[in-house]
């Protein structure tokens, strides 16, 4: 089902930019103060679990990233509940433990992180199974076109055509920056689709199902380019 109320977050510009502003000034000064930093992630952290409007996705976190979630909460999955589910139109549809994923052959891609909004971290490397190894393994049909992606969160969907999801740059990330995925950060496993905006990047990964055609995504709805390629040249 697609959820089609807008969330705060990306929906009203002017506030947003207004309350940056506000923000940033209050950021400048802990900038300074090294020891000041993992308290104030630990409090963003805390607002951004509780807050069901989406409206601390407005937070910056100290090492650039910044939390994004178009679901209010999202329960978080250990090595013990992790499941990633493949299936649709393949030969041999199956499930993965996290145990299983971290026992693959591991990819290391190294690539820039770009929100739409603005926000950049550049040479982030992302390690994990390469989505062209997992969809090999599963069989792809003749009949399958794309890959639809689906979210544990229940409500973010993303999509690639199968030319884009077998590059050797989009990774199923189990790290980023050669440490598990946090929670925050869509762990334990989220997409990486390096070429393109982060929004195709969907966190907290539970379902992989090849598709006769591209399916727009959560943002896709809402007129986001369902080709997000950082270099609009492409
Ligand atoms: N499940 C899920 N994945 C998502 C999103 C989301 O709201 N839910 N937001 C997207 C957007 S717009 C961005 S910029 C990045 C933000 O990732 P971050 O919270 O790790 O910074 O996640 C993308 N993937
Ligand atoms: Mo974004």
């Amino acid at each position: 089902m697609v959820d089609r109320r807008r969330p705060a977050e990306e929906g009203t510009p002017i506030a947003r930019r207004v309350m940056l502003g506000t923000l940033a000034a209050g950021v400048l000064g802990l900038a300074t103060a090294p020891f000041l930093r993992s308290g104030w992630d630990r409090a963003v952290s805390a607002a951004s679990a509780n807050d069901p409007t989406g409206l601390t996705g407005l937070l910056p976190s100290t090492d650039g990233f910044r939390y994004f979630s178009v679901a209010g909460s999202v329960p978080e999955k250990t090595a013990a509940d992790y499941r990633l589910e493949i299936g649709g139109l393949v030969d041999r549809p199956i499930t993965y433990t996290l145990d299983e994923l971290r026992a693959m052959p591991q990819t290391r891609v190294v690539g820039d992180v770009e929100c739409t909004d603005g926000w950049r971290v550049p040479g982030t490397p992302f390690t994990g199974v390469s989505l062209a190894h997992l969809l090999d393994l599963a069989g792809v049909r003749p009949e399958g076109k794309a890959v639809r992606f689906t979210c544990f969160d229940g409500v973010y969907t993303e999509s690639l055509t199968l030319g884009q999801a077998r590059r050797s740059d989009v990774v199923i990330a189990l790290d980023m920056q050669d440490k598990p995925l946090t929670h925050e950060r869509g762990g334990p496993v989220r997409l990486y689709v390096a070429p393109m905006y982060f929004y195709k990047s969907a966190k907290w990964l539970s379902g992989i199902s090849v598709t006769e055609q591209v399916v727009p995504g959560y943002w896709e709805e809402y007129g986001y380019d369902v080709d997000g390629w950082l270099d609009r040249a492409a």
